[in-house]
């Protein structure tokens, strides 16, 4: 018996690694504090009460930042591993398997569960504020979004220290992913964390569509739209178009695992390269779906902080649809060297290198912008600036990867890794901060320190130039992706010092935003947003409310006349001009009322996903019951909604901060 027990718990628990049984104690540590401190301040009930079961979308929006904080953390962490192994040759610092894990979790944390859920962070918390709504289209369906990712991340987290990692790279490409040569439980936690949550991804796509679709304030005409509303739209379009695509080659993978089919294995009829068409055919859009939001983000920032119109509006918007459109043309340049033939790779190569005009053409919009302008240089706008130089080089290497005959030259070097990580942190990490910052007092109520901030900035942008120009060269040296150690002889060392040093230098910019946080918090009453429009020279409907805005976000819908109406209105005010219209009516607000089945319904699929994981087949119907039992709990719910009473509403305004 005792020795079943061993047996279980030594194959259920990773064992023999300092690193992660380092890892266990800290996790065991933290969920100790956390409960303590819950249980001694007495929390539970608000915990419960205010977050776990709110589907007010700017606290979902808070709780989706929160998380992707906490996976930078991790994914970072698992790079500055990685960083540290390369630093000099023959090190032995992380076996090959080990090496392994690493790079697939790093690249999954990094796109699926940190710069998804920081995105849909941004997402929530700005866009029904910009567009001048009270809510998203369906509350519930969005707290479900939210507890979907949540759950999701957590099952694939937990491969770290219960099973073992997945090893098969961030899109698990079989055979290597196929159960003959991964029979450990990691691939099969890559698959249930990713379709868990992306199922909730799909749902937000949709979710937001619709919400900018039909939730617009009177009078805001599409084309009236703020640029960022516009950048979620085209990005959302992209999800409900890719996501199902990835759903399915995901099942399709778990049926080959699982159930002994032979979608793409060889041996029985199938065929590795069908995977590897359709998860590029959800992947590549995938990077743009990333990276549009932050486009919309640069839009905002550029004309707020230069004080003028942003330069080609709709130039912006078409750009913008087409890059989206176009991100689904482009698939196969991610296997230009696997044999496809001359013709496909032309046409490939020459959709991929399409994409860069519109792009070029929102680069000089973006300039255009400054151009002139009265321009200051708060974080927010740091940023923004700091993107251009990395997101113009992340391009162009880009331009010369799509170049067919030279990407047999470029592929799976160096020189892609330090392409992708240029786009995507200059571009989407970039991006998402300068959002953060951009918004941070409107979520809040208060400002953070600006010097921190710019110590960040720095850190951040030397760390990054230093670790990634490096690889460019070693790329051309010969120096292959996804290797674990190199020989003296090849002379990579040196380069890959300066690499390890840059990323530090990353390293301790996170730290000090962390810092810059906790400060913020602690001197919140000191920087206190009182005029709900801090950086004075807001644009858009968010900055027209308080700081942070009530949960009712609106007293009176507004009504919308012009592009940028808050600017135009403030403009007019200061003119002379404005002629008040009669003060509306407060009415009664229609509200959704707190619901915990989203958290509910989304934990019983961790059970089904992890009784899939390890074959147990009662984990699987316990779960699977559960999730029916809520669905049917849920649709006998009738209580879901509530009015605010007029004179709840007066309290509220005559309290919040708004001065102006
Ligand atoms: C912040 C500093 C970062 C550093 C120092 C870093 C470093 C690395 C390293 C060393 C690798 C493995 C390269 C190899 O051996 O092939 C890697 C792979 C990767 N990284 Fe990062 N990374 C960083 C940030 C990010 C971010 C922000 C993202 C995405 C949002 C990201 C996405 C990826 C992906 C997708 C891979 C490929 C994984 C695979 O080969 O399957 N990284 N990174
Ligand atoms: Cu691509």
């Amino acid at each position: 018996m005792w020795e079943k027990v061993k047996s279980f718990a030594s194959e259920f628990f990773v064992t023999g690694d300092p690193l992660i049984y380092g890892a266990d104690v800290s996790i065991a540590l933290t969920l100790i504090a956390l409960v303590s401190v819950l249980t001694y301040f007495k929390k539970w009930k608000w915990l419960w009460k205010e977050w776990l079961t709110t589907v007010d979308h700017k606290k979902i929006g808070i709780m989706y930042i929160l998380s992707a904080f906490l996976m930078l953390f991790r994914g970072g962490v698992d790079a500055l591993l990685m960083r540290l192994q390369l630093a000099v040759p023959e090190l032995d610092f992380l076996l090959p398997d080990h090496y392994n894990q690493i790079f697939t979790t790093h690249g999954v944390i990094m796109i699926l569960f940190m710069a998804m859920p920081f995105m849909f962070g941004l997402f929530n918390v700005m866009v029904p504020l910009q567009i001048g709504a009270r809510d998203v289209a369906y509350p519930f369906l969005n707290a479900l979004s939210f507890w979907l990712f949540f759950f999701g991340a957590m099952l694939f987290n937990l491969s770290f220290v219960i099973g073992g990692s997945p090893d098969a790279g961030w899109l698990a490409y079989p055979p290597y992913s196929e159960l003959m040569y991964n029979p450990g439980p990691g691939q099969d936690f890559y698959i249930w964390g990713i379709q868990i949550s992306g199922i909730g991804s799909l749902m937000t796509g949709i979710n937001f569509i619709a919400t900018i679709l039909k939730m617009r304030a009177p009078g805001m005409k599409l084309m009236k739209m703020p640029m960022f509303s516009w950048s979620v739209l085209s990005s959302c379009i992209a999800i409900i178009f890719s996501f199902p695509i990835l759903t399915a080659t995901l099942a399709l993978l778990f049926l080959d695992r699982y159930g002994g089919a032979h979608f793409f294995t060889l041996d029985g009829g199938g065929n590795p390269m069908m995977y590897i068409n359709l998860i590029w055919m959800w992947g590549h859009p995938e990077v743009y779906i990333i990276v549009l939001p932050a486009f919309g983000i640069f839009s905002e920032i550029v004309a707020t902080f230069s004080k003028k119109k942003l330069f080609g509006y709709k130039s912006m918007v078409y750009a913008m649809m087409i890059i989206s459109l176009l991100s689904f043309l482009v698939w196969a340049h991610h296997f230009f060297t696997m044999g496809t033939g001359a013709n496909v790779n032309a046409f490939f190569a020459l959709t991929t290198m399409l994409i860069a005009i519109p792009t070029g053409a929102k680069v000089f919009n973006w300039l255009f912008t400054m151009f002139r302008g009265k321009i200051t240089f708060e974080t927010p706008m740091l940023w923004t600036i700091g993107f251009i130089p990395c997101f113009v080089t992340g391009g162009l290497t880009g331009v010369l990867l799509s170049v067919a005959p030279a990407d047999f030259q470029f592929h799976n070097s160096y020189f892609l890794v330090a392409h992708f990580h240029h786009v995507i942190i200059g571009g989407v990490v970039f991006g998402y901060f300068a959002g953060l910052y951009y918004w941070w007092p409107k979520m809040f109520g208060f400002k953070l320190n600006e010097r921190i901030g710019k110590w960040a900035f720095w850190f951040w942008n030397i760390g990054f130039y230093l670790c990634f120009m490096p690889q460019y060269v070693l790329g051309l040296m010969g120096m292959t992706r996804r290797v674990f150690s190199y020989g003296w002889d090849k002379g990579w060392g040196d380069l890959n010092l300066v690499s390890t040093i840059g990323a530090f230098l990353m390293g301790i910019a996170f730290l000090f935003q962390v810092w810059q946080i906790a400060h913020g918090v602690k001197h919140r009453k000191d920087n206190l947003d009182k005029t709900g429009d801090p950086w004075k020279h807001g644009r858009t409907l968010e900055w027209s409310i308080a700081s942070p805005a009530p949960h009712y976000n609106f007293a009176v819908l507004p009504q919308v006349t012009e592009q940028d109406e808050w600017w135009e209105e403030k403009l007019r005010k200061k003119q002379g001009q404005f002629v008040p219209a009669a003060p509306k009516k407060l009415e009664p607000i229609h509200m959704p009322r707190n619901s915990g089945i989203p958290i509910i319904i989304s934990a019983f699929f961790f059970v089904a996903g992890f009784g899939f994981v390890f074959h147990w087949t009662w984990f699987i119907i316990a779960g699977l019951a559960g999730v029916a039992a809520c669905m049917v709990a849920h649709s006998f719910n009738y209580d879901t909604d509530y009015y605010i009473p007029v004179d709840e509403i007066e309290r509220t305004e005559a309290e919040s901060r708004v001065t102006n």
